[in-house]
């Protein structure tokens, strides 16, 4: 049935493209099957006490057998496209030597399936899942990783070329950075700064030397860039000291990965700042920067929430906080951090990879399932993007995260993200009320 929701009356450009994302180890599962190698999320996940309630990405949603039915879904939505990314360790189940045809095959067939319904997918390199054989030869901090990955990145590139006209490289370098290296929440689970800006040069020099491997392998139509997740940082007060603390903390969420890509720089008081406790700078080779910035074709912005610095630096809460603690519900956030890239990095193609919110979300005995609060947040998140596109940003397309519930990380099954609600019992698929209601944005362009 149409979606009775509420309209605000805003119709987005002609040719606006909607889509929604998902990542490899949070849906595929199958995670010893047709040769895939274990990742260090594989490990990560099976140590005891890293993941809430002690879940897996063993079977996920299933997704690497299920895949047909979710492409048969993913059409069923109207969806115009499908980000993924690819496992690592499927395709190179070492991180380096032979390649697994089998898992080449998988994303080919995907690749393939998306095609013949009619929908463009877009295509993540990187989504955290390192080959653990890497990972125990240093990780990140090892600066062969970056090779290695841009070999990776060869490997599929020369497989599915011009079938995918999308290409992203990594995805949020900051969070295996923060989350990975300095607070241990996710793989590989530590809490040290020295290693984690070590690990920030190694990522972005992964994405350059991964931008130039591919590019031989593509058409000049087909495009590449990255995936940032970026945070609008403001002020809590007026003080000098707030304006200044957030200055910082705007290099170490923004500039850091901007400006290297975009610039060939990094920014010098972040490095100044980070050369307080990690030798991150002395990792820089000659011609590194050159190489980060590579030139890309479209950057790839994922918005979640804003952050409020105080004059000694801490960071706190101004707006509702959703079911992820870390979240605050600030559409006008995402308007800002769009122009703001406009402004201070030029008029490059956008595109929305990421947004979203997790939900409490339960099948009722009428088996609906009623996120309200996913289509409203939806809604002002998108009404936030289209004030953006009316003041000039150069916009193509929206993501929701994510199409299905997943792994969410260190959150485990217990949060739900997605527009399609997964019953881990049975791997059964059922749109939620937001998926009825992104299928009528999607029919009428508009919200
Ligand atoms: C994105 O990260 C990811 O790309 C995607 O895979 C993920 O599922 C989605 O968002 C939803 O989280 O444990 O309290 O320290 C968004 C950035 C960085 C937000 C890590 C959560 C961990 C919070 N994320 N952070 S905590």
């Amino acid at each position: 049935p149409p979606s009775r929701e509420p309209t605000l009356g805003l119709r987005f450009p002609e040719g606006f493209v909607w889509g929604a994302a998902t990542s490899a180890y949070q849906i595929e599962g199958a995670a010893a099957v047709d040769g895939r190698g274990p990742s260090v999320w594989d490990w990560f996940s099976h140590t005891p006490g890293k993941i809430r309630g002690g879940d897996t990405g063993d079977v996920a949603a299933d997704h690497y057998h299920r895949y047909a039915d979710d492409l048969d879904l993913i059409k069923d939505l109207g969806l115009h496209s499908y980000r993924f990314s690819v496992s690592w360790s499927r395709v190179v189940p070492n991180g380096r030597g032979p390649v697994n045809p089998k898992g080449l095959d998988f994303y080919k067939r995907l690749v393939d399936g998306l095609h013949d319904r009619g929908i463009t997918p877009m295509l993540t390199l990187y989504h955290w899942d390192t080959p653990q054989t890497l990972h125990e030869a240093g990780g990140w901090e090892n600066r062969d990783t970056a090779y290695r990955f841009a070999e990776y990145a060869a490997v599929v590139a020369e497989a599915l070329g011009d079938a995918v006209p999308t290409w992203l490289t990594i995805n949020e370098p900051k969070t295996v950075v923060q989350n990975g290296y300095l607070m241990g929440h996710h793989a590989p689970g530590f809490e040290d700064p020295s290693a984690a800006y070590i690990a920030a040069h190694h990522l972005m020099l992964a994405h350059g030397l991964a931008v130039q491997a591919i590019r031989p392998h593509l058409g000049p139509a087909t495009r590449v860039g990255a995936a940032l997740n970026l945070h609008p940082c403001y002020p809590a007060d007026a003080s000098t000291e707030a304006i200044a603390a957030t200055h910082e903390l705007d290099g170490f969420e923004n500039r850091l990965y901007l400006d290297p890509i975009f610039r060939g720089s990094y920014p010098q008081d972040t490095l100044d700042a980070i050369d307080q406790f990690s030798p991150m700078v002395s990792n820089i080779k000659d011609g590194d920067l050159k190489v980060i910035a590579s030139p890309v074709d479209l950057l790839a912005i994922q918005y979640y929430t804003p952050y409020y610095v105080t004059g000694t630096g801490e960071t706190i809460v101004r707006h509702p906080v959703t079911m992820a603690s870390w979240q605050q519900n600030y559409p006008q956030g995402m308007t800002d951090i769009l122009l703001r890239v406009k402004k201070d990095y030029g008029d490059i193609p956008l595109t929305i990879t990421e947004n979203g919110l997790p939900c409490p979300d339960r099948r009722s005995d009428d088996g609906a399932v009623d996120d309200a609060n996913r289509v409203e947040f939806l809604r002002s998140h998108l009404a936030a993007v289209h004030s953006a596109l009316e003041q000039g940003v150069k916009l193509e397309s929206f993501h929701v995260w994510s199409l299905m519930d997943n792994f969410e990380w260190n959150s485990g099954y217990d949060e739900r993200w997605g527009l399609v609600f997964i019953d881990y019992e049975t791997q059964e698929r059922v749109l939620k009320r937001s998926a009825h209601w992104y299928q009528s944005v999607i029919a009428t362009n508009g919200i």
